[in-house]
């Protein structure tokens, strides 16, 4: 297997400027007829090198005429004795039933769909398959008519008609050039939802949802969320619809969230289908999200797209800063903020910390899938972010127009989009640039001298980023360091810019030694180094003004406790917890901030992974243990108050609002508290909830509390819930995950048994990351016991499931890959099980290169 490097990105010696596609569907000998224009770039001799794998070639012509290719091997065909311009017809067969990977096209469930980003269209016709070739497509489809009444390609239908044969064809063309990974095509037989949305300059756009038969009814929310977000790029950014039709689909079968392929978006029906009693508050927030996400890359994606793969997070990180954006207006812009800061320290800093450490713009890549990263998506959002800190939100406006008005319709450079930033700013941003080239995670270190005579304040910063096993030697950034002083009179905030190794910032009229709360509304991406004595942090909790620095400071409060519990082993008795926790919540209980969200995440402990983060060398066990007596110390103590937040409980009819989302947050603390209570009636009172819930966020809410705290009373609503929707694929995944998820030590049974399950299926992405994904990332007790047990059972899996599906297989081996970080023991296990996997022969491209790095 062999890298790529962005240092020797060439323009191609040819493009491609249109292609006729004709697919005549089979579920195995599926024929795809490509006709391409192409034109020679390069110098006069250059051959043509055409991508292509797991294709049977039947036919190649150039100019009509029939062509030999120079070379042909597993990935690609080679051709030489070019015209400058001319017709090369491609005539390939492929297999679309036996696609397990889903890449490329292939058939699950009864439907033909396709996933071309990042290198999927090679799996379809021998063609220049890189995003700096754009080209417009004009797709054939011909298929059975009764199997697959819709035919779906991007951009506008044409043309459509009727075989003798009962098959059926259509004709679809889109205006705009693009690179092939936003090429779709479906064939299918859907429920559809249809609506409309009339852009502000009068544009009559069809909107329609295809999900499967019998699903109508969950794609409201879906379709609503659509026309926000439409709505939303109009108001914020000018940004129009631009084609007569937007479809979404949504397929049980899909390696990620969804794909923003032009005009026809693909998606995991996870993220499309819901209804109050089968979807969560989340699930509702998550399908707004995704589906603004993939509507907001019509812009930031595919008008202007990406020179190479290197530079994904041009469009990446910066869709993803617009869909926060647009979620933080339409829920709690807290919640939202909280939620995007936990990404982060528990899954973002961890990939600095470990083998696949890369920048926001990585230099070296050996399977592209493997950088659809935490570090290229959010951190690159959080870079966004930072630049519309520093431009303010009329100047990054500004160098968004900029960008379009420069870009449309081109591939482009991350440093393109940082340049149009500058220029229509008149600022220098090349020290900026090293958030896009330099990886691992800053430390910032805060130190205070506070001097009453004066009335003066001197905060020292300093930032170090420690050496990354991709990058040794790191330089000083550009740092936005949001700071709130929160003295008994009030509170005072300033966003201090730090860009030197140390830099001193003095406060005046400073009247008494202010509590520093860091980092306001998580304003960089950065570790926080800073003493800080638990009073100051309950001031911050309950006077600070920024929402973020107040959840933070309970946050650390808990995380301090924590680490002092679990590293003496011999306390063990909750008794001994700091008065301190006791005092923030019964303050926080009494005079709860405005958002009810925000009191659920400022009364929830920080989990297992973001403590974990804060270590060096993690202590499993006793951050297990600590972690659990805080809890069950907190769930005794304020016992009734948890008991009269779930009595209390608004008790309408089930509305997706922020509102009562917000309540349901608190609700679900207050449950995962109470079932932690020890109370004698909590189970009945649980046990009530449950029944009385019209929802599946409040239903959910108990069984994660139950489950959780071990109580008995778990297996019995499980079996109820699953008696009650062992038909529903969906909700399945959430039984699935509740029982793969559940604290205990061994799970080699429990495992097995969920695989015999009927609804399972190594073939289906969802399943699979419904059992295997909880267990690897959120079951700390399971995957990390001592023994290694846990690390065998997911290696054994993997092996298996690499040969079926390596992207999502790839996924799954992240917990492994951060071995170093345990004790020697835990060490000496996950690295066994990683050799194990190295030495798998056929190891895909995917795992080969994690599994290598990690072993380095
Ligand atoms: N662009 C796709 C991700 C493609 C992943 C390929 N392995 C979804 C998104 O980010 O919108
Ligand atoms: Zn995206």
């Amino acid at each position: 297997h062999q890298s790529m490097r962005l240092a020797d990105y060439r323009p191609p010696a040819y493009t491609i400027t249109d292609v006729d596609l004709t697919f005549e569907l089979e579920d195995h000998q599926t024929r795809v007829t490509a006709v391409s224009q192409v034109v020679r770039q390069g110098e006069t001799q250059a051959v043509l090198e055409l991508d292509g794998e797991h294709l049977t070639l039947l036919a190649l012509t150039v100019d009509g005429e029939d062509k030999t290719p120079e070379q042909q091997t597993d990935t690609a065909l080679v051709l030489t004795d070019l015209p400058e311009q001319f017709e090369l017809k491609v005539v390939t067969e492929i297999d679309p039933a036996n696609n397990t990977a889903l890449e490329g096209l292939y058939k699950s469930d009864g439907t033909f769909c396709t996933q071309c980003e990042a290198q999927g269209f090679r799996r379809i016709t021998y063609f220049l398959d890189r995003p700096d070739v754009m080209a417009k497509y004009s797709v054939k489809v011909i298929a059975d008519k009764h199997k697959y009444p819709s035919l779906l390609s991007n951009g506008n239908l044409v043309e459509r008609g009727d075989l003798d044969d009962g098959r059926h064809w259509v004709r679809w063309q889109d205006p705009f050039a693009k690179p092939c990974y936003l090429f779709a095509l479906v064939a299918g037989d859907f429920d559809c939802l249809t609506d409309r949305y009339t852009t502000g300059s009068g544009r009559e756009v069809a909107l329609e949802l295809y999900v499967d038969k019998g699903n109508r009814h969950r794609g409201y929310h879906a379709l609503a969320s659509l026309k926000k977000a439409m709505q939303w790029d109009e108001q914020v950014y000018g940004l129009e619809y631009d084609l007569g039709v937007y479809m979404v689909v949504a397929v049980d079968f899909f390696n990620m969230g969804a794909m923003e392929n032009k005009g026809l978006n693909i998606f995991n029906a996870k993220f499309v289908l819901a209804d109050a009693e089968s979807a969560t508050d989340d699930d509702y927030f998550n399908i707004e999200s995704v589906i603004a996400h993939e509507y907001f890359h019509n812009w930031t994606g595919n008008r202007v797209t990406c020179r190479d793969w290197f530079q994904l997070s041009l469009k990446e990180g910066l869709t993803v800063f617009r869909d926060q954006q647009f979620s933080a207006d339409m829920a709690s812009p807290a919640l939202v903020r909280i939620k995007q800061a936990r990404v982060i320290r528990e899954h973002q800093f961890a990939e600095d910390a470990g083998p696949m450490a890369h920048p926001i713009r990585p230099e070296e890549v050996m399977e592209m899938n493997n950088f659809y990263s935490v570090t290229v998506y959010d951190k690159g959002a959080e870079v966004i972010r930072m630049l519309q800190r520093l431009l303010g939100q009329g100047g990054f406006r500004k160098g968004m127009d900029l960008y379009f008005e420069r870009h449309d319709g081109q591939a482009v450079t991350c440093d393109d989009f940082v340049q149009a930033m500058a220029d229509a700013n008149g600022v220098d941003l090349e020290q900026f640039k090293r958030w896009y080239s330099q990886s691992g995670t800053p430390q910032v270190t805060v130190q205070s001298e506070y001097d009453a005579k004066h009335q003066q304040l001197i905060l020292t910063l300093s930032q170090h980023t420690p050496p990354t096993q991709d990058q040794a030697d790191k330089q000083p950034l550009p740092i936005p360091f949001g700071v709130e002083l929160v003295d008994e009179h009030g509170s005072r905030s300033e966003v201090l810019s730090l860009s030197e190794s140390e830099q001193r910032f003095c406060f005046d009229h400073v009247a008494s030694n202010p509590a520093i709360a860091c980092l306001t509304g998580f304003s960089a991406p950065v570790k926080v180094k800073q003493t800080i004595a638990d009073s100051d942090l309950i001031r911050i909790a309950l006077k600070g003004q920024d929402d973020f620095v107040r959840w933070d400071a309970c946050q650390t409060l808990f995380s301090q406790h924590i680490h002092q519990l679990a590293e003496d082993s011999s306390r063990n008795s909750s008794e001994q917890v700091s008065e301190a926790l006791s005092e923030l919540i019964a303050e926080l209980l009494k005079s709860p901030p405005e958002d009810a969200a925000l009191l659920a995440e400022m009364l929830m402990l920080p989990s297992f992974d973001t403590l974990s983060q804060q270590q060096d060398i993690v202590n499993v066990d006793g951050l297990l243990r600590a972690r659990k007596l805080i809890v069950t110390r907190l769930a005794q103590e304020f016992a009734t108050q948890w008991q009269q937040l779930v009595d209390e409980r608004p008790k309408q009819d089930y509305a997706y609002t922020a509102e009562q989302a917000n309540w349901r947050r608190l609700l679900d603390r207050a449950m995962f508290y109470l079932a932690h209570s020890e109370l004698p009636e909590a189970e009945t009172q649980l046990q009530q909830v449950y029944q009385d819930s019209d929802n599946m966020t409040q239903t959910l809410g108990v069984l994660t509390g139950c489950q959780q705290a071990n109580l008995s009373l778990f297996d019995s609503l499980m079996s109820d819930f699953e008696q009650l929707w062992r038909k529903d694929s969906l909700v399945m995944d959430k039984w699935f995950s509740l029982h793969a998820s559940r604290p205990q030590d061994d799970m080699a049974g429990q495992l097995e048994s969920l695989m015999e399950h009927p609804m399972y299926s190594i073939n289906n992405p969802n399943k699979v990351r419904a059992i295997w994904g909880p267990f690897a990332m959120r079951n700390p007790q399971a995957f990390h016991q001592a023994d290694g047990r846990g690390y065998r059972l997911l290696t054994d899996y993997l092996l298996n499931l690499d040969s079926v599906n390596p992207q999502v297989a790839s996924r799954l081996v992240t917990p492994l890959l951060a071995f170093k970080r345990f004790d020697l023991g835990r060490q000496q296990h996950m690295r066994q099980q990683l050799e194990r996997l190295a030495e798998q022969a056929t190891l895909s491209r995917d795992l080969y290169e994690k599994v290598t790095r990690a072993l380095k």
